[in-house]
């Protein structure tokens, strides 16, 4: 995949991440997110690609912009799947909390897995516990795994997990077990791209969070070595009339990480609030200034990228 189109990525999630940064600490979830998609699609809309968003902002009929199906980019040039979410974190955003990015994962036609807007039953884990991970096994079997796998005591893993009530059985197995938890009010994307961070002091993503999500962490993942194995979660019978019309055949399929996410893809973020592994947006004297990643499964390449923003010079894409 065309690496330059990687860069021209990274404006698209600079747009959205400087758009959902006025909104942090507002209380304002619906507009914070509104602000980052309206700039995440006027940006994606000035590239000269042709692309197809197949995990967004939900379906044609219920969201207006960034919709399953709906076309972005100047329509010439190379043919992009594109699962985004310009703001994964609206509740943090809208209370000043940790960890909100704007996103986008791009792969070569076909290549994620049509998820519906619905649940998924998540394991990830970095580079070092590759392949140690089995959803269908229990807490203990994937805590005892990933630990020899990475060559660590099982009491120095920690989970991160999200704060739900619906977590109950991990929590009290992986306690169980000795392991350390790191709760989460929202953000599951940027928690499983901690595991495969080096100094980030969590080792296993477990739990159950947005299956678009999921797709977009697969991408990351396969960028930096990392693995991860999911399945969808059926909370009613139109989910899974959903889900079949997406294609799904099994309710019960172990999805592993190029199952997620397959063939060259790329993965793109920016900062909307601090988190562990990007630093916010922050407001300068006649700007403001961007952290960013962006990374390629085909090279394995990290690129992180500050960015100054002059708001004298640069169009405004909405913020
Ligand atoms: C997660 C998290 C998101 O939704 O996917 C979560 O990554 C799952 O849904 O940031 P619930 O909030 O219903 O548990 C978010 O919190 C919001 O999209």
């Amino acid at each position: 995949m065309n690496r330059n189109l990687a860069l021209e990525f990274v404006r698209v999630t600079e747009a959205a991440a400087l758009s959902a940064g006025r909104w942090i600490g507002r209380g304002e979830k619906n507009a914070a997110d509104q602000a980052a998609v309206t700039a995440m699609r006027e940006s994606f809309n000035s590239i000269d690609f042709d692309g197809l968003i197949v995990i967004g902002e939900g379906e044609m009929d219920e969201a207006p912009m960034l919709y399953i199906g709906e076309k972005v980019g100047q329509g010439k040039g190379m043919r992009i799947d594109i699962a985004c979410d310009p703001l994964e974190g609206t509740n943090t955003t809208a209370k000043g909390g940790p960890e909100a990015i704007a996103c986008i994962a791009a792969a070569e036609e076909g290549g994620f897995l049509h998820a519906p807007d619905m649940y998924m039953n998540k394991i990830a884990v970095g580079p070092a516990a590759r392949g140690a991970i089995d959803i269908t096994q229990s807490v203990t079997w994937n805590l005892n795994s990933v630990a020899k796998a990475s060559r660590k005591d099982v009491q120095d893993l920690c989970v991160i997990i999200l704060d739900r009530e619906r977590h109950q059985s991990i929590v009290k197995e992986a306690r169980k077990c000795g392991a350390r938890i790191r709760f989460i009010s929202d953000g599951d994307v940027s928690a499983a791209l901690a595991t495969a961070t080096p100094d980030s002091g969590v080792d296993i993503l477990m739990g159950c969070g947005g299956a678009p999500e999921g797709v977009i962490a697969a991408a990351a993942l396969r960028c930096m070595g990392g693995d991860m194995q999911a399945t969808l979660e059926f909370t009613n019978d139109e989910e899974w009339v959903r889900a079949k019309k997406m294609g799904v055949k099994d309710k019960n399929q172990v999805y592993g990480l190029t199952d997620l996410a397959k063939g060259n893809v790329m993965f793109v973020a920016t900062g909307v609030t601090g988190g562990s592994f990007l630093k916010g947006v922050r407001y300068v004297s006649g700007g403001a200034a961007t952290h960013s990643i962006v990374m390629r499964s085909q090279t394995g390449t990290v690129r992180e990228i500050e960015t100054r923003h002059s708001f004298d010079k640069k169009p405004r894409y909405g913020w």
